[in-house]
Order: C-alpha cells, then structure tokens, then sequence
C-alpha cells in the first residue's frame, strides 16, 4: 500500500449501556473525560489521525450513541466497519458476560464475515476499587476467543491509546490484505519461501564443503595410491629382467651341464679304457717280473765252471722243467715263451724229442 496514501477505517465501538463507551472515545480522540455523558440518541462519529507503521490512517469511531439498549439497532452499523471494540465494566459482571452475545452478533451481521475479524476487548474503569470481573477472568476469555485484551480506564487515560492503535493496527492490516491478497500474500510467502531456499542453500553449501573435503582426501589417497603402483610397477620391471638374466643364465648353465655330462661320459669310457690297459700292464709287469726271475736265476747257473760241460744239458731241462712246470700266464707274454724255447733249441741244439721229464725238476 502506497505509503503516501491516507487510508480511512471504521472502527465500531460496541458493549453494554454505561461500561465508558463515549468516554474512551473522547478520552482518546480529544483526551477528555466527562463525570457525566448525556446519551443522545443516534450514532455519533469521532475522527482520529494517526500513522500506523508510517502510514497515515483517519480513523472513524462510531459510538452508538445510546442504541445498545436495542441491539437489533446497533447491528445497522455494523456495515463497512474495519475494527470493531468490545467494551465491558470490570465493576459489572453482567456487563462482562454480555460480551458473547455483542460479539456473537457482531460476527453474524458484519460484512464481510470474517472469523479472525479485528477486534479488541476493553475492561474499562480499573480505577474503581469494586471489581467484579477479575483480570485472569477476562483475559482467558479473550484468550479463548484469540483476541486482544485491555484494562484500561477512561477516566485515568489508561491503556486508552494503547488499545485503540492495537486496533487500528490489525484493521489496516486487514483492509490490506482485503484491498490486495496477493500483494499481502506473496511477500509473506516470497519471504517464506526465500528463507526455506536460504536454509536449504546453507545445507547444500555445508554438504558440498563435506564432499570436498571427501574428495580432497580420496584425491590423496589415489595419488598415493598411484605412486605405490609406480613403485611396483619398477619393482617388477626390475624383477621382469632379473628373471630374464636368470632364465638366460640357467640356459647357459643347462648348456654347459649338458656338455660336462658328455665330457663325463666320455672321461668314464676313457677311464674305462684306461683301466683295462693298466690292468693288462699290470699283468704284463708281474709276467716280466717273474720271466726277469727266472733270467736272472739261469744266468747265475750260466756262470757256474762246474755246469759248463753239462750246461746244454742242465739248461735244457731245467728251462725246458721251468717251462712245463710255470708256464707262461698272459697269452701276450707266450710269444716270449716261444721265443725263448727257440733260442734254447737253436744255441744247445735241443731237439723237440729231448724234452725233460717232470721229475728231474
Ligand atoms: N470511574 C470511572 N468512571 C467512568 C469511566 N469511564 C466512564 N465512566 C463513567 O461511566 C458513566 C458512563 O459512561 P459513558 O461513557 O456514558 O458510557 P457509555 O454508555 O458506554 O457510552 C459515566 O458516568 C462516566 O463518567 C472510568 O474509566 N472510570
Ligand atoms: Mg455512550
């Protein structure tokens, strides 16, 4: 609502006959008080100005002048008012109790009907000692009925402005909202919805700082995560050509264990060979020996005078005897013995019928 704009309110001021009605309207309007207001009949209209919230309002009171003793009268002005005040005497209970019936039928006649209408509840004359209607008492009505709640006195200029702005306060805020609902409505739900937004955009700001956090620390993990994998990926590089170099060296060792197992092969049948010749000039060594023994023992006889003239005889038949009695064991050696047999035949002239017998030997 435009600021500069005067806005003009109704405002009814109802209850029962002599709780102060006309005496709160001039204490508030011209801050007056009269011992004794002559009821005329008939309503009259004072006008207040006033800036409610840097607005400006006049504001219409309409007193009933006297007609609340017949209330189907009072309800004829009822029509096009934006507030309306309960009045009772805290010094009249019946007073106090005829606020049902007053707001009853204001409710049902004014127009338009509203549940949560503007209205306030005035206890008027808190001067006055001879209280019948308790503070708590009055105050729990009004609570009940959701409505504002004044002790005030007239006389005193108490409360008096206090209720007549509370007042003005909600019927221009329901003229408003009645002028223009959605111009009412949307900022409240704008701000509403702004400040839901707001809410939501500090969680969301908080989350993501969460999930930046997360993912800084995830983004460390992999990165060592990933210079781990380097480190093995060398390590097993490395192992790779070690294996390699040892593959090719076990090749080469396979190779070479296979040419000493031939070599070994070979060195056994050598070794073989060998051993069978030494074996064979071992036995030929111990026939020399022996043959050499022999040699040695007939040359000795040889050189005896006293055997000279029967040599021939003597060594015919004792190298013939030796001959039969040892002969020769290696079948390479007999050559020697034959040999040796013809030299004897050839030098004493044996001949092969002169072989001696076993016995001389
Ligand atoms: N002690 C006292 N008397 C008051 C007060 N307000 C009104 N009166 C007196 O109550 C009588 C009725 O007042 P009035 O304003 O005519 O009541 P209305 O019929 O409701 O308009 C008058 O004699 C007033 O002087 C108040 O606050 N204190
Ligand atoms: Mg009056």
């Amino acid at each position: 609502m435009d600021a500069s704009k005067k806005v003009d309110l109704k405002i009814i001021i109802i209850g029962a006959l002599g709780v102060g009605k006309t005496s709160l309207l001039h204490q508030y309007v011209h801050k007056t008080f009269y011992e004794d207001y002559r009821t005329t009949l008939g309503a009259s209209i004072l006008t207040k100005v006033l800036a409610v919230d840097s607005t400006p309002l006049k504001l219409q009171i309409w007193d009933t002048g006297g007609q609340e003793r017949f209330r189907s009268m009072v309800s004829t002005f009822y029509k096009g008012s934006d507030g309306c005040m309960l009045a009772f005497d805290v010094t009249d209970r019946e007073s106090f109790e005829a606020l049902d019936n007053w707001r009853d039928d204001f409710l049902e006649k004014v127009i338009p009907r509203e549940h949560d209408f503007p209205m306030v509840v005035l206890g008027n004359k808190i001067d006055l000692s001879d209280r019948q209607v308790p503070k708590e008492t009055a105050s729990a009505w009004c609570k009940e009925k959701d409505i504002p709640y004044f002790e005030v006195s007239a006389k005193n200029n108490i409360n008096v402005a206090e209720a007549f702005e509370t007042l003005a306060k909600q019927a221009l805020s329901t003229s408003q909202i009645r002028a223009d609902p959605w111009g009412h409505w949307c900022p409240q739900a704008l701000c509403q919805v702004s400040q839901a937004l707001y809410q939501l955009s500090q969680a969301l700001y908080q989350l993501s700082q969460a999930l930046y956090q997360v993912s800084q620390a995830l983004c460390q993990v992999s990165q060592a995560l990933y210079q781990v994998s380097q480190s093995l990926c060398q390590v097993s590089q490395a192992l790779c050509q070690v294996s390699q170099d040892l593959y090719q060296v076990s090749q080469a060792l396979y190779q070479v264990s296979q040419a000493l197992c031939q070599v070994s092969q070979d060195l056994y049948q050598v070794s073989q060979a060998l051993c069978q010749v030494s074996q064979a000039l071992c036995q030929v060594s111990q026939d020399l020996y022996q043959l050499s023994q022999a040699l040695y023992q007939v040359s000795q006889a040889l050189c005896q005078p006293a055997f000279a003239r029967v040599l021939p005889g003597l060594i015919r038949s004792s190298c013939l005897g030796a001959a039969v009695t040892h002969p020769f064991p290696s079948p390479v050696l007999f050559q020697y013995k034959g040999i040796f047999e013809s030299y004897l035949t050839d030098s004493i002239k044996l001949t092969p019928n002169d072989k001696p017998k076993q016995s001389c030997c």
